[in-house]
């Protein structure tokens, strides 16, 4: 055993650089190159290292101080013995260069950067400022945790000195988006959508500006707020989560000769039966079979809920919206058909309440009444996958001796692969296509 004292190592011109956060405390046990303190100066952000392994027994600097290369940081004891030092048993140790993150201001090219390398002071993974000239104002160990978490530094909130994100500030981001308040449905209206969006905060080119008007008559029409607010809360989905999508067929025959008898039973007064309600009723049982899909990420953990809300996508003249039927488990297809109606009535008039679009935890996209075959659907964060149904057609289908002819509805699943394995989805996938093709499975 031996005491080791950590200096601060050089760190060429810079002066007076303060400490901004301390990343270990005493009794801790420290690696080799494992980051003790970030310090800043006015041009950039760093971490500086131990250059030892062991037991830290004091700590030389707290936040705010203002250190300089050579002063003392911290004093470990090591488990390796040091070769006897001159003197007082203990060894003076620079810490190993330090580890320079980002640079608020892009230095000069001809400038080198602190460990003497590079031109900029930048990490490889972090986006580039040649766009705004500043990114956001973080440490680097808040930086790599935003980096794991996903979370994009550029709309977080700083609490610390000088508007400084804190890691609190990426963990409250990452429960609000959780949450679904990442961004208040006023902040959504104005956030930027596709066309006008900042693509300098994922490092990427401006939008193409064009002068359309030098190509022929054109008019221009503000955007309908829902599609303004639907926009962003896709943009950000998609952006944000690892989306991959599969595709199935379901043989709905019977079931659609079944729900066509019941509706011509009821007559035209009696409520109408809609496929959509039976896919709600067969999503709540594959839900229920497969857990993960029914469950949100929540930081490192996962949500699993054990109610069953079902949202469905509603296209209006001035958008999409998505209404919730809720606790569709507990419900009947014939109330599941009611509420339907009446919410996509409601959703068409422009009336529905916050409350009939919250507390979704899974969403169906039904374009069956439209057309097409497949499409990909966007998940509706803080939820993990979305069903989306395509119209129903005849196909010749194999059973072994011939070919029949059966209604076959295309389903197409987009999941989160960070909650979602793809086995997983496709034996959900299986699962939903077995009880359409016979529902009596429901009741099992
Ligand atoms: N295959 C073939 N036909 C289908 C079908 C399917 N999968 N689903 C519905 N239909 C038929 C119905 O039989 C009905 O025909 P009839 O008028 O002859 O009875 C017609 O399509 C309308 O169906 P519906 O009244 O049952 O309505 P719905 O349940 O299909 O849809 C609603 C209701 C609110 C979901 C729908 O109006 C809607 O807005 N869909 C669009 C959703 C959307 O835009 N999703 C995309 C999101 S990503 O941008």
């Amino acid at each position: 055993m031996a005491l080791v004292d950590i200096q601060v190592p050089d760190i060429g011109d810079f002066k007076d650089v303060v400490v901004i956060e301390v990343l270990v405390k005493v009794g801790d046990t420290v690696k080799t190159e494992q980051s003790l303190v970030t310090v800043e100066s006015d041009k950039a952000s760093m971490e500086i290292p131990s250059s030892s392994a062991g037991v830290l027994r004091e700590l030389k600097v707290k936040l705010g101080d203002k250190i300089n290369a050579g002063d003392l940081l911290a004093v470990l004891e090591s488990a390796i013995s040091p070769p006897p030092p001159p003197g007082e048993g203990r060894e003076g140790v620079a810490a190993v260069a330090p580890t320079p993150v980002f640079a608020q201001t892009p230095m000069p090219s001809s400038q080198p950067s602190p460990s003497g390398g590079g031109s900029q002071v930048q990490a490889a993974h972090e986006p580039t400022a040649a766009f705004t000239g500043t990114l956001p104002h973080a440490s680097p160990s808040v930086r790599k945790f935003a980096r794991e978490l996903g979370v994009p530094l550029a709309e977080v909130e700083g609490s610390g000195p000088k508007g400084r994100i804190m890691l609190d500030d990426v963990q409250g981001f990452t429960k609000s988006v959780m949450a679904g308040e990442a961004r208040t449905q006023a902040q959504a209206a104005k956030a930027p959508v596709a066309a006008g969006g900042d693509g300098a905060a994922l490092g990427l080119l401006p939008w193409p500006q064009v002068d359309f008007a030098k190509f022929g008559p054109l008019e221009r029409r503000d955007m309908f707020r829902i599609k303004k607010i639907g926009g962003a809360n896709l943009h950000r989905n998609w952006v944000m989560i690892p989306h991959v999508c599969n595709h199935d067929d379901a043989d709905i025959t019977e079931l659609e000769a079944f729900r066509v008898l019941m509706n011509k039973e009821n007559g035209k007064d009696g409520i109408k039966i809609t496929m959509l309600a039976f896919l709600i009723k067969a999503s709540v049982a594959a839900l229920k079979k497969f857990p993960e899909f029914n469950a949100s990420l929540d930081g490192e953990q996962l949500v699993f809920k054990q109610y069953y809300n079902v949202a469905f996508a509603a296209d209006t003249p001035h958008g999409l919206v998505v209404p919730v039927i809720k606790d569709a488990d507990k419900k009947g297809i014939v109330q599941i058909s009611q509420e339907m109606s009446e919410l996509a009535k409601k959703a068409r008039d422009g009336k529905l309440s916050p409350a009939d679009m919250q507390g979704a935890c899974f969403t169906i996209s039904s374009l069956g009444g439209i057309g097409g075959r497949y499409f990909t659907p966007i998940i509706n964060a803080p939820e993990v996958a979305i069903l989306g149904v395509c119209k129903s057609t005849t196909q010749p289908v194999w059973d072994g001796q011939a070919f029949q002819p059966r209604l076959m509805l295309p389903l197409s699943l987009s999941w989160d692969h960070r909650v979602i394995d793809g086995a997983a989805a496709a034996r959900f996938n299986a699962y939903l296509g077995q009880i359409l093709g016979d529902f009596r499975r429901v009741l099992l």
